[in-house]
């Protein structure tokens, strides 16, 4: 029984209420902590799924005797933080181990940081062939910290050529005291302060000198040097590992899994960050204001018929 002011009360609540669903509802990812202690600020901080160290679900490690231990390219949590100086993203692995002693500490992890920093610019395929995959156009990607051992670190810029060799001078990879926590640090002044409206791709892949850019492939079947469980086409990615969300539509597996080998089209992956926030609760609001319409219209035909 409404009034028809109550009923206008009642439908301007709504509507109130589905534009701050959409300004501010489901919000991913913790929020940004304060500094403890004189230590970095901490902008992003996400935890990886333990045991997805399989691509799309059904890649296995290579056959040597190095890779035989369980999570070396399990990343299980990344976090972004900094002070006036540097920039730190942090990725902790289920294990580390250095066989081939690098002086970074590791020997095994090739962990790709692909940035969305700018809006409404950037690139869409990764900067040289490797990984097999491609970036989602609404979260184009500017810059791109590419770590390996044996002083391989590099950032780049989407606007550098496929052949650009990076810069090197004040990044440095290193792997903290807990031996599972790979550190690579960025100088604040090459790629500002990190906001936290950034979203990250993170891919873990293994690292192989032999191998396009690094990447150690993923064919058919595992072998000595080569991981199994994909297809000896080379369409499949390379990525063993890569932050997202453990279920739903933006999945690992569900991303990974959408190459086409017919049509030759890598697969399509979404990064994580507060920028895909803003998306999922767009649709939230969409779904809010849908719902309100329909009361809106049962409302109007109630009046309409008493
Ligand atoms: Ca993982
Ligand atoms: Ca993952």
């Amino acid at each position: 029984m409404f009034s028809r002011g109550r009923g206008r009360t009642l439908m301007t609540a709504l509507v109130l209420a589905g534009i701050v669903l959409m300004l501010f509802g489901g919000a991913r990812g913790r929020p940004a902590t304060q500094a403890k202690d004189q230590g970095p600020t901490v902008v992003f901080d996400m935890e990886d799924p333990a045991g997805d160290d399989y691509g799309p679900g059904t890649y296995t490690y290579p056959t040597h005797k190095a890779f035989a231990h369980p999570g070396l390219f399990d990343l299980l949590r990344f976090v972004v933080s900094y002070d006036i100086q540097n920039v730190y993203f942090d990725c902790t692995f289920g294990e580390v181990t250095n066989p081939w002693n690098s002086p970074e500490g590791f020997s095994h992890q090739l962990i790709d940081i692909y940035i969305d920093s700018m809006r409404g610019q950037g690139a869409t395929s990764p900067l040289r062939p490797g990984p097999n995959v491609v970036f989602a156009r609404r979260f184009a990607w500017d810059f791109r910290i590419k770590v390996i051992a044996w002083g391989g670190s590099r950032l780049y810029t989407s606007m550098d050529d496929p052949d650009a060799t990076g810069v090197h001078d004040g990044l440095m990879a290193e792997l903290l005291p807990d031996k599972k926590t790979i550190r690579i640090q960025v100088p604040v002044a090459l790629i500002g302060k990190p906001n936290p409206s950034w979203s990250y791709y993170v891919l873990v892949g293994s690292q192989d000198a032999f191998g396009r850019d690094d990447y150690r492939p993923v064919m058919e079947k595992a072998d000595r040097w080569v991981f199994g469980g994909g297809s000896d086409l080379d369409v499949d990615p390379n990525v063993i590992d890569i932050l997202a969300p453990g279920r739903g539509l933006r999945s690992q597996e569900r991303m990974l899994a959408s190459y086409n080998i017919n049509s030759g089209a890598f697969a399509l992956i979404y990064p994580v960050g507060k920028g895909r926030a803003g998306e999922l609760s767009l649709g939230l609001g969409v779904l809010f204001l849908i719902l309100l319409g329909v009361a809106g219209f049962w409302l109007v035909r109630r009046k309409i018929s008493s």
